[in-house]
């Protein structure tokens, strides 16, 4: 009886050290070897499809490179394997991971690697502490499934996190991640060079400002551009995205949204519990968040950080763009603009304005352009045309404005992303499409054109109807 109760005891104190080595992977078999697939961001490698574990060999080469961080702005990265953020890696709960950092002979600067998903001093700084033309290698297992962080910890640690040192590492779980269409890598970070954000040229780092925590750029993977136009995400109506979102910091928490979606599964800071219906995730500086959502209407997303100054004023923003058949059902874009008049104004006056907005002089033209002008554009671009430096570009004497009155007609009826220069400044903003009437732009854009010392355009609603209507635009 003594012995069959220890024997039974031994049982349970044995079936439960399998339970954990299966939870934490530190026991699991060894199988072959395979040498990693790296990617660069947005990009991720495809989920793993082996069973069992085996050992990963990761090959990972320090660079220092100029690189834009904007048009026409370059700044020295320092990265890992080239990009900004580094290279995305993928391996499976309890694979043994065989890390060769090496660092190209070009760089000035010694460099390592912690890991966030090593179990072990210094998440393997010390072991890969690594100088130019050298490669150190060390090894650990993947005990903990998740999104972790790697960023180089060589002093000033601040500085080299700050030139772009970091990137992510997906220990995916035994049984794996739910399938989804599409997965994309987009990694948050706070850059700091002693010109102020736009300043041309080439911009060295800022120590000062980086101890202060005052960045003069916070942007996804390593550009204001990095996911605007051909590099916008793509997916399509009815797909399942996921987003492996990271923030290198070295200073800012991110609080990531996505304009126009709800997050249907989010693993907060990537951990393995699941939520529902977020709308506006936390990164930490150092940490990682796994999002997905399912896209029902076409249109453009907006990733931004919504500490919202960040994304319209220091670069925090990136597209995905979303093709196929609307569903007016879940949106329906504009439907009416009425003309609103709280107090019960007289029916007279409405009808009279509305038949106003067909002008019959120039005179009247630039009349009622002034009208739609005070209403509808002084509070971005100042009633005096001269805007707001760094937010919103002038229009009064606009070398941008008046070279070519055809795209000017466009930016108002379509709406303007991405960067211009007006009058030597550069501007990154977003300029919302305002669904004015053919009427209206050809109205305002004449008065425009009539004040401030611009020169003289007329423009006609025949004019405004032959610019094309840009669909993806429309759903700002
Ligand atoms: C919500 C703010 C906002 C409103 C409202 C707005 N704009 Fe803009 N506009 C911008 C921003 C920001 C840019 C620069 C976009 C970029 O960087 O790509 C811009 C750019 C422009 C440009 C080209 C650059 C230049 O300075 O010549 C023109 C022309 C323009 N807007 C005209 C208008 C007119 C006309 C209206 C009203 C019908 C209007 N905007 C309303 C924010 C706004
Ligand atoms: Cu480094």
């Amino acid at each position: 009886m003594f012995k069959y109760l220890v024997a039974s005891i031994l049982g349970l104190f044995l079936l439960g050290c399998l339970e954990q080595s299966k939870n934490q992977g530190s026991q699991s078999k060894i199988e072959g070897e395979e040498e990693a697939v790296l990617v660069e961001p947005p990009h991720v490698p495809p989920p793993i499809k082996r069973s069992h574990n085996t050992k990963v060999i990761v090959k990972l080469e320090v660079i220092e490179k100029k690189m834009n961080i904007t048009d026409g702005v370059e700044y020295t990265f320092w990265t890992f394997g080239g990009a900004v953020p580094g290279k995305f890696i993928r391996v499976k709960q309890g694979d043994l991971i065989e890390f060769h950092l090496r660092n190209n002979p070009s760089s000035k600067m010694p460099h390592n690697i912690d890991l966030h998903a090593v179990t072990g001093p210094g998440g393997g700084a010390v072991s890969s502490f690594t100088l130019p033309g050298h490669e150190s290698v060390f090894s650990f297992k993947a005990l903990k499934a998740g999104l972790f962080v790697y960023h180089c910890a060589t002093a000033p640690v601040g500085m080299h996190i700050a030139n772009g040192m970091y990137g992510l590492i997906l220990v995916e779980p035994p049984e794996g991640l739910v399938k989804v269409d599409k997965e994309y890598y987009v990694m948050q970070g706070d850059f700091y060079t002693k010109g102020k954000f736009g300043a041309q040229g080439y911009q060295p780092f800022d120590m000062e400002k980086a101890i202060d925590e005052k960045p003069t750029y916070v942007v996804f993977n390593g550009s204001t551009n990095s996911l605007k136009g051909d590099k916008a995400l793509k997916a399509e109506v009815g797909e399942r995205v996921r987003l492996f979102v990271g923030n290198g910091g070295p200073n800012l928490v991110s609080s990531f949204h996505v304009i126009g979606e709800i997050f249907d599964n989010v693993h907060r800071e990537a951990g393995s519990n699941v939520d529902h219906n977020i709308q506006t995730t936390l990164v930490p500086a150092g940490g990682a968040s796994i999002v997905d959502f399912q896209v029902d209407v076409p249109g453009n997303l907006i990733l931004v950080d919504h500490s919202i100054f960040r994304a319209f004023n220091k670069g925090a923003l990136g597209f995905i763009k979303v093709e196929g058949e609307e569903n007016k059902v879940i949106y329906s874009g504009k439907i009416e603009d009425n003309v609103y008049l709280p107090e019960g104004g007289a029916i007279q006056e409405v009808n009279e304005k509305e038949e106003r907005t067909i002008a019959k002089t120039l005179e009247d033209q630039i009349k009622l352009g002034k009208n739609i002008f005070v209403q509808n554009c002084a509070a971005c671009h100042q009633p005096d045309g001269k805007g707001v430096t760094g937010a919103f570009p002038p229009l009064a004497a606009s070398d941008w404005l008046n070279k070519d009155p055809k795209r000017a007609i466009s930016v108002v009826k379509n709406g303007l992303t991405g960067s211009i220069t007006v009058n030597g400044e550069v501007y990154n903003g977003v300029m919302p499409a305002l669904g004015l009437s053919n009427e209206q732009i050809a109205n305002v854009l004449t008065y425009v054109f009539h004040s401030w010392e611009n020169n003289k355009h007329i423009i006609t609603p025949q004019q405004v109807k032959a610019i094309p209507i840009e669909k993806a635009k429309e759903n700002h």
